[in-house]
C-alpha cells in the first residue's frame, strides 16, 4: 500500500482542544468552483496556513501563505516529527456533517513537491476515505477516526485517486488537516532542486 495509517496517533485528551482551536482560529471559506459552466459552492469549508513563500491554487482561488501562527506551532511540530518532510503548508477541510464531502482527486498540483509524503490528520467524526487505483481500478477504503494520522507516500498521489463520500448518518463535524511540502514561489515545478 502507498500509505501508512497511525490509528489514534494524537492523544485522546488533546484531540478536542485541537479541533476547537482550529475551528475557532482558522479563517474559513466556502469557495465556489465551476463545473460544466455552472458555479457551485464546494461542499465543505476550507482554510489554509503556510509559510510566506507558498502560493497554492485550490478550489478556484490562489492562496498565499501568511506564516504560521504561534498557536498552531505545537501541532505542526508534532506532525513534522512523524516524517522527514519539511512541511511548509497545511490545508484544512471542515466537513460540517455527513453531507459535506470531497470528490475523487489526487493531491498532485504542480505547486506540491511530489517527492515528499503528505500527512493527513483527522479530528472529530469518523469518515470513510476511499482510494481508487488509477491504472487497475482497485479500490481500498479506510475509516479515518478522531486522532488518526495517515501518511501518504509520494506514490500514493501518482498511483491512486482519493475521495470522501457523503455519509448521511453522520451529524457532527469532522476536521481534516493535510500537511504538505510546497515548492516556494521562486522554485517552479520544472526546476529540479536536490533534496
Ligand atoms: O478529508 C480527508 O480526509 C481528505 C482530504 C483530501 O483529500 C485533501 O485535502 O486533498
Amino acid at each position: 500500500m502507498n500509505w501508512t495509517l497511525r490509528s489514534a496517533w494524537l492523544p485522546a485528551d488533546i484531540r478536542q482542544a485541537w479541533m476547537d482551536r482550529c475551528v475557532r482560529n482558522i479563517s474559513w471559506d466556502q469557495p465556489q468552483v465551476r463545473v460544466y459552466g455552472r458555479w457551485h459552492l464546494v461542499p465543505r469549508l476550507t482554510g489554509f496556513l503556510a509559510d510566506h513563500q507558498v502560493s497554492y491554487r485550490y478550489s478556484g482561488a490562489v492562496h498565499r501563505g501568511e506564516g504560521w501562527p504561534d498557536w498552531f506551532l505545537p501541532l505542526l511540530r508534532m506532525v513534522s516529527s512523524q516524517s522527514s518532510a519539511p512541511f511548509n503548508g497545511c490545508l484544512f477541510n471542515l466537513y460540517r456533517n455527513g453531507q459535506d464531502r470531497m470528490g475523487w482527486h489526487a493531491d498532485d498540483e504542480p505547486e506540491i513537491d511530489a517527492s515528499f509524503p503528505i500527512a493527513s490528520l483527522s479530528l472529530g467524526s469518523s469518515r470513510d476515505l476511499q482510494f481508487r487505483h488509477r491504472f487497475s481500478g482497485a479500490r481500498r477504503d479506510l475509516t479515518l477516526e478522531d486522532g488518526d494520522l495517515l501518511l501518504m507516500d509520494p506514490d500514493c498521489q501518482r498511483l491512486w485517486m482519493h475521495g470522501l463520500p457523503v455519509r448521511k448518518r453522520v451529524t457532527s463535524p469532522r476536521l481534516n488537516l493535510t500537511f504538505r511540502v510546497f515548492r516556494s514561489v521562486d522554485q517552479p515545478a520544472d526546476s529540479r532542486a536536490a533534496h
